[in-house]
């Protein structure tokens, strides 16, 4: 009997023990229609409208119905690839800023219902929407409110259309998760025919609270995008990064969609911010939103997708990553590739949690309830947390035997406010403990990456915060390296010089259009490339056998004897082929000879790479001459999105011959002296 009665006695003592009083939560926290959200994490754009067909990024608002045209739309295979990448929903462009809208409008003429598409009886919002709900994915709408088409637009009127098409939207098409209001307005447009620039004030004509209220009786539980939220905001970039300190507060009321000083101020949230407005990272696939085929070469890599997943995702933000839908009407096979790639690659990199076969302990439980074991059960909503006041706090995990790790996922319990400032990761080394990593905030999620790192025992310190850290789970986990693509790059003479990422990588590549053949062409020195030439190079890494993507660059003519007109001799660097160089002309113009006469059929500008920009190019033209004295005006035009996107910008026009090229700015984004990244002519 009395060998019974101590096992009995300790149980019945830890039944009877009460559970810990609850942490208070720290405010702002996050409303149920967000807590719902954020456990979503992933979902996709799709970027398809006029502008599939016009080739534009902002179409201007005078495209006619009958240009919109897909031979073999298929709403089916845009949802079966997000779901198979892991994506939760997908959110469509319903009206872009040139104002054709996808579904038949009661509202407009400009839509599907006047273009040859189903002989204009086609609804495409509610065939993305069957689509979705067969996948089980949520709907999300993209709707632009600046509109180059409207003749009202700038008028009391056209926010009344607005609501009008807003209503039609989260009225006839089943629940919505999240709508998108974007912030952009260019001023220049169609508007009806009156072909003129229209400002409005982006604070007030919207009357955004009537707005949001007819959104919350229609759809409670959509979430509502912009930069200012009131929902979820925008991260700043379209790079699809979020930021090392990333918050979910944010002081909501300092913003407003659209306002010139968004990325610089507010976009990484704010420490003390008043409301809970989480980061959502938007990026394309490729370097535009919509699609063109000039950029099929421009897919992300592997290596740049899972950068985009790491600094988002990994950073405390939702990633919303953009397919630029075809003129077909289906995601181009080079995206599908892409993205389930990287899908693949998450699977492996979090393949095995090395926190289930260890023992956790921490001095600094808050007691019963809030232990340890709930850091590994999961479980999102069970959490260990300290007693009241210890923000301070250490978690050790033991795995029994030495094991190698390059990755830490801290997820916060966010649903009581965001808290961690500082935290470490240490390992113990002969009894001491030694730091591998370290970050700022936690937040939903937070994936710190590191070298390979052997070790038996690591900690976690909580270091600083707002208030006791509240932790949901750890992961610890050995992400299988990636081999990254080579390096192609020229110098203005022309010598091109491709490197591998590792010496033991072996490159083979080719100049003649074909993808590159292993064991083929070995890249051993560098080689001249005068004329335009498509350089494609693999690399093979001799310890692993692993082969690399692609990487590929269209080259064209080298630029070694081009000589800039003008007496700042620091104009070379808008032509020295560095990306991260840029030329201030306080003349607004690049003036050139390029020593030769040349078939021109195009340019490229890349605006300015570097942190702080200024100047970029919103409108060019761009002259030509034989004799350097009399000129012929080849194009002119507008470079859309580039403020928020400033990626390399391509022009091509009829073939014209030309010895002196001036490209003139006409506007900057923000009417500074223009700026040059990079220029080149395009002769193919
Ligand atoms: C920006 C727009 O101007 C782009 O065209 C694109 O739709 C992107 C997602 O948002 O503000
Ligand atoms: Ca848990």
């Amino acid at each position: 009997m009395k060998k019974y009665i101590w096992p009995f006695l300790i149980l019945s003592f830890t039944y009877c023990q009460e559970k810990a009083a609850p942490p208070e939560p720290i405010l702002p926290i996050p409303n149920e229609r967000q807590i719902a959200w954020q456990e979503l994490q992933y979902y996709g754009f799709v970027h398809f409208n006029m502008n599939t067909f016009s080739d534009r990024e902002w179409g201007f608002g005078d495209e006619k119905p009958e240009q919109f045209n897909p031979t073999a739309l298929d709403t089916r295979q845009w949802a079966r690839i997000a779901k198979e990448a892991g994506m939760k929903g997908l959110i469509i462009t319903a009206k872009h800023h040139d104002g054709f809208v996808l579904w038949p409008s009661k509202y407009t003429e400009h839509s599907v219902k006047n273009s040859p598409w189903r002989d204009g009886k086609g609804d495409l919002i509610q065939e993305f929407v069957d689509a979705c709900r067969e996948e089980d994915l949520k709907v999300g709408i993209y709707y632009s409110p600046w509109d180059r088409n409207h003749p009202d637009y700038g008028k009391p009127e056209y926010v009344t259309y607005m609501r009008n098409q807003l209503t039609e939207l989260l009225t006839n098409y089943g629940e919505i998760f999240e709508i998108w209001f974007d912030g952009a307005n260019g001023g220049t447009g169609w508007y009806g025919g009156a072909n003129e620039e229209r400002k409005v004030d982006k604070f007030s004509y919207y009357d955004w609270p009537t707005t949001i209220d007819l959104v919350r009786k229609l759809q409670p539980n959509a979430m509502l995008f912009s930069d200012a939220g009131p929902d979820v905001r925008w991260v700043g970039n379209e790079h699809g990064f979020a930021y090392e300190t990333t918050w979910s507060n944010l002081m909501r009321d300092s913003v407003y969609a659209g306002m010139p000083e968004f990325s610089e101020k507010w976009a990484t949230g704010q420490e003390n911010g008043t409301h809970w407005v989480p980061a959502e990272s938007d990026v394309s696939i490729r370097p535009g939103w919509y699609y063109h085929a000039y950029e099929d070469h421009k897919v992300k890599t592997l290596p740049e997708l899972m950068e985009i997943y790491y600094k988002s995702i990994g950073q405390n933000s939702s990633l919303l990553i953009n397919f630029p839908v075809d003129r077909r009407g289906l995601i181009h096979e080079k995206d599908e590739e892409a993205i389930l790639k990287m899908a693949a690659k998450i699977k492996e990199d979090f393949a095995t949690n090395l926190v289930k076969g260890a023992t956790l302990k921490s001095a600094d439980d808050r007691g019963k309830g809030y232990e340890v074991k709930n850091l590994a059960d999961g479980d999102f909503d069970t959490y260990w947390t300290t007693p009241d006041g210890q923000i301070e706090a250490s978690v050790e995990l033991d795995f029994g035997k030495n094991v190698s790790f390059n990755r830490l996922l801290l997820q916060e319990f966010v649903n009581l406010g965001q808290r961690v400032k500082a935290f470490s990761l240490e390992k113990e080394v002969n009894g001491n403990w030694e730091k591998i990593a370290e970050g700022t905030t936690i937040g939903y999620k937070r994936i710190l990456r590191f070298a390979d790192t052997e070790a038996q025992k690591i900690r976690i310190n909580f270091l600083d915060g707002k208030g006791i850290p509240i932790i949901s789970e750890i992961g610890v986990f050995s992400a299988p390296a990636l081999l990254f693509p080579p390096k192609i790059s020229r110098t203005p003479e022309g010598k091109v010089s491709i490197t591998a990422a590792e010496e033991s990588q072996q490159i083979y590549f080719s100049l003649d259009g074909n993808a590159p053949k292993i064991g083929e062409n070995a890249y051993s020195e560098d080689f001249e490339v005068l004329e335009a030439t498509t350089v494609q190079a693999i690399a093979v890494d001799s310890k692993s056998g692993k082969t690399s993507e692609v990487a590929r660059v269209d080259f064209d003519l080298a630029k070694g004897n081009w000589k800039p007109i003008t007496s700042d001799s620091n104009a070379n660097w808008a032509i020295d082929e560095k990306s991260q160089t840029y030329w201030t002309s306080t003349e607004n113009e690049l003036e050139l000879d390029l020593r030769d006469e040349v078939n021109l059929s195009g340019f490229t500008y890349l605006p300015m790479q570097a942190r702080y920009p200024s100047g970029y190019i919103s409108e060019y033209s761009l002259e030509v001459s034989l004799d350097g004295k009399t000129w012929k005006g080849i194009s002119k035009g507008e470079f859309s999105n580039i403020q928020n996107s400033p990626i390399e910008q391509m022009v091509r026009f009829d073939q014209a011959a030309a010895r002196f090229i001036r490209f003139k700015a006409l506007k900057t984004t923000d009417r500074n002296p223009a700026t040059f990244g990079e220029f080149g002519v395009l002769t193919r």
